[in-house]
């Protein structure tokens, strides 16, 4: 069988940008051919790069052919804040996209797809506290209709096609590698720049709106171990609830004055409090736990301290 040859769709993104090292770790640099819609912002250690749009069918498939690829990761969409300013090209971007990308793995005969779906698949009328995997999916968004359609289309064309898509249900992300942006659970990260900055933090959403979120960490090692578990132990196509840590923006001020006492955060709820009331408080994820062991390493208190430390790397220079 030849080597594994991999395609990241969105490689500058949140995931995609550390996705792309972590897979190069495993299969060598020249065996992940990273892509996005712009060039990547640190240069040579990100080869080999190509430009491309999830929406260009026909670069997707050259692309494809010409590095003989077998795996797709595909990390490409507009996510839920950014996503409601126009929903008409957030449903292009994240429909079209993935149509593209099930319609070549059919047509290549691609071993295996990554799809990220959301928490955003579910809305107001969804069990709030511990979500079931296999529940009402009313999404309020542009972003979670396309992840609910998104899964959907995964699903048929795994049961028609036999295209092995796997995906999970992501939460929000919290990661030190990437600016946040576009997100409804951007105040996570954006809370410990500012912090970690000894800025003053406005925070979008009110103290108690608590939501799942997951560290980076825990996201790759999820992505990677789903992708790499055996075909015969995967009952859920395409998205399983995955699950980290669930938290408010109040608990996680209270934890990052831990370390730094003097965090002053205020409150001024925008657009996206509502986005964030439509979604739960907590997920089951006892499936992808039976099915491919799935178990979380970060919680609140492991997770802002090594953001924290990460953090402080990139903006508090060495003592020399
Ligand atoms: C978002 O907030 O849009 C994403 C998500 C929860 O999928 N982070």
């Amino acid at each position: 069988m030849p080597k594994d040859k991999i395609l990241v769709i969105g490689a500058n993104g949140q995931i995609g940008s550390v996705l792309t090292r972590a897979l190069r770790q495993i299969v060598g640099q020249d065996n992940v051919i990273a892509t996005d819609i712009h060039l990547p912002t640190d240069g040579v250690n990100y080869l080999p790069f190509e430009i491309l749009d999830a929406t260009d069918g026909t670069k997707m498939t050259y692309l494809v052919e010409r590095y003989r690829i077998t795996h797709i990761y595909h990390l490409a969409s507009i996510l839920s804040a950014k996503g409601e300013i126009n929903p008409l090209k957030t449903w292009s971007v994240n429909i079209d996209g993935l149509f593209n990308v099930l319609e070549v793995a059919r047509a290549n005969k691609i071993r295996q797809v990554f799809f990220p779906s959301s928490i955003a698949v579910f809305g107001s009328n969804t069990p709030r506290i511990n979500t079931p995997q296999d529940t009402i999916r009313t999404p309020e968004t542009v972003f979670g209709m396309s992840k609910v359609a998104g899964e959907n289309w995964c699903s048929y064309y795994f049961k028609r096609y036999g295209v092995d898509v796997r995906g999970l249900r992501l939460p929000g992300i919290v990661g030190f590698q990437t600016y946040p942006s576009g997100s409804t659970t951007d105040f996570a990260a954006d809370m410990m720049h500012h912090a970690v900055q000894n800025v003053s933090f406005e925070c979008c959403l009110k103290a108690d709106a608590r939501l799942p979120m997951m560290y980076i960490d825990d996201v790759i090692r999820a992505i990677i171990e789903l992708m790499n578990a055996p075909d015969e132990r995967i009952s859920i196509r395409a998205a399983y609830n995955v699950s980290g840590a669930s938290f408010s923006p109040a608990e996680l001020a209270a934890e990052i004055r831990q370390t730094i006492p003097n965090f002053k955060i205020t409150y001024k709820p925008d657009f996206r409090q509502q986005i964030a009331d439509s979604w739960p408080e907590s997920i089951d994820d006892t499936t992808a736990l039976t099915d491919w062991q799935w178990q979380p390493t970060f919680d609140l208190s492991s997770l802002t301290a090594d953001m924290i430390r990460q953090l402080k790397k990139k903006y508090v220079p060495e003592k020399i």
